[in-house]
């Protein structure tokens, strides 16, 4: 609640303040017997009270900076804005003091025109302790020109912590101009916090080499240690699964790293899997350094490596009747497929089945389903049509099929 006291003439001479409520001043949802309408049964508590210049950070009011200060330039509140000019040093715009929990708010909406030529801006804050800390700091990227409105999230920085003090807004540049129409305190969703490192992992040599870099603070922060190589299935979320893994390989944990391990384990292929590269906790536990990685060459693997073909023409259908799509001399087709209909869960119908195996597992898929689909193909790509398939998954339950295998079971 802000009490504007600033056009009474006793502002200056406050030499006690009472607080009070009215008690029944509007009793028309209150019927009689009801607390409130003889007595008043609520709580009545004021956390603090600060005198302030800060009204709405909305500097609106002509003339009015709010309590803002600057470090060198000129600052006034003019057409609704807080407008700070500065020339031939760095300067900064500093708040007058606030009381801010950082549980409830943990960053900040801006609306401000950036004339200072610059496409970044520091913030930095103060909290209890009063010190303007180098660790009470970070940087944004903002548009150099037109007005816009930004969000300024702090939720990964440790250090807004407690209660904020005060805040600066410090341009990057030696001079310019800022307008800062409003500033909003607000709580935002909560950031992840920025990865140590990257890595990538692909094929070489026949093998699989996953490596990477640390960023060096990082390095210094874990001297001796050790980077785990942890391999997870592709609908594994590494966040819930990690804890529970066993590395596969590991490395010294340096600035520079690089794994290599065989692209089969045993039978199984790896070619599926994602690849998580973690240090460890002092307690021990694994912490990613980079988001989980996929292979990204595994064309090398190719038997075929003809080069895409081109479609003669732009004209295509999705096609139902294959006759009709040849006649309409279409050049390229998509053919919807029904997944659904395509497997036997078990070997019921052998007379019927194209059987395929893949790491050690005999798969049994239905040969009039496969042989109708290979012969739409074929009748559209011996005629030049390109043909594009759209798998689907319908929500069939016939009990021959290995849809209950295929289909998960949150699905809807
Ligand atoms: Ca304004």
């Amino acid at each position: 609640m802000f009490i504007k006291l600033d056009e009474w003439a006793g502002r200056n001479a406050v030499t006690k303040m009472e607080i009070s409520f009215m008690q029944n001043y509007d009793l028309a949802e209150t019927a009689p017997g009801q607390p409130g309408y003889d007595y008043w049964n609520g709580h009545f508590q004021i956390d603090y009270i600060s005198a302030t210049n800060a009204i709405d950070f909305s500097f609106n009011a002509e003339g009015e900076k709010e309590g803002f200060t600057a470090s060198t330039g000129t600052l006034g509140g003019t057409g609704g804005e807080l407008v700070y000019e500065w020339d031939g040093q760095e300067g900064l715009l500093e708040s007058p003091t606030l009381m801010l929990d950082t549980a409830k708010r943990n960053g900040m909406s801006l609306t401000m025109t950036n004339g200072s030529g610059s496409s970044e801006v520091l913030i930095q804050w103060r909290t209890g302790d009063g010190i303007w800390s180098e660790d009470n700091m970070k940087r944004f990227t903002i548009p150099t020109e037109g007005k816009f409105t930004q969000n300024f999230n702090f939720s990964d920085q440790t250090s807004w912590n407690g209660e904020i003090t005060a805040f600066r807004i410090i341009p990057q540049a030696a001079s310019g101009t800022l307008k800062v129409d409003q500033i909003r305190f607000k709580q935002f969703a909560q950031l992840e916090k920025p990865y140590d490192g990257n890595t990538q992992a692909r094929i070489e040599g026949g093998g699989l080499v996953i490596e990477g870099t640390l960023n060096q603070a990082f390095v210094e922060a874990h001297p001796s240690e050790q980077l785990y190589l942890i391999e997870l299935a592709t609908y594994e979320d590494a966040k819930s699964v990690l804890g529970a893994k066993s590395a596969i390989a590991e490395a010294n944990l340096a600035q520079s790293f690089r794994f290599e391990i065989g692209l089969t384990d045993a039978e199984r292929s790896r070619l599926y899997s994602k690849f998580v590269v973690a240090a460890r906790t002092a307690e021990g536990e694994y912490v990613a350094i980079d988001a989980p990685q996929y292979v990204t060459n595994a064309e090398v693997m190719a038997g075929n490596t003809e080069p895409f073909p081109q479609a003669q023409s732009s004209k295509g259908l999705q096609v139902q009747m294959t006759g009709d799509a040849q006649e309409l001399g279409i050049s390229h087709a998509a053919l919807n497929v029904a997944y659904n209909e395509l497997m036997y869960k078990a070997n019921i119908h052998p007379d019927n089945t194209i059987a395929y195996e893949i790491e050690g597992e005999t798969y049994y898929f239905r040969k009039d389903k496969i042989e109708r689909i290979d012969n739409e193909i074929k009748s559209m790509s011996d005629n030049g049509i390109l043909v594009s398939l759209i798998l689907i998954m319908y929500n069939s339950k016939d009990p021959e099929s290995a849809n209950e295998y295929l289909i998960h079971p949150d699905s809807e």
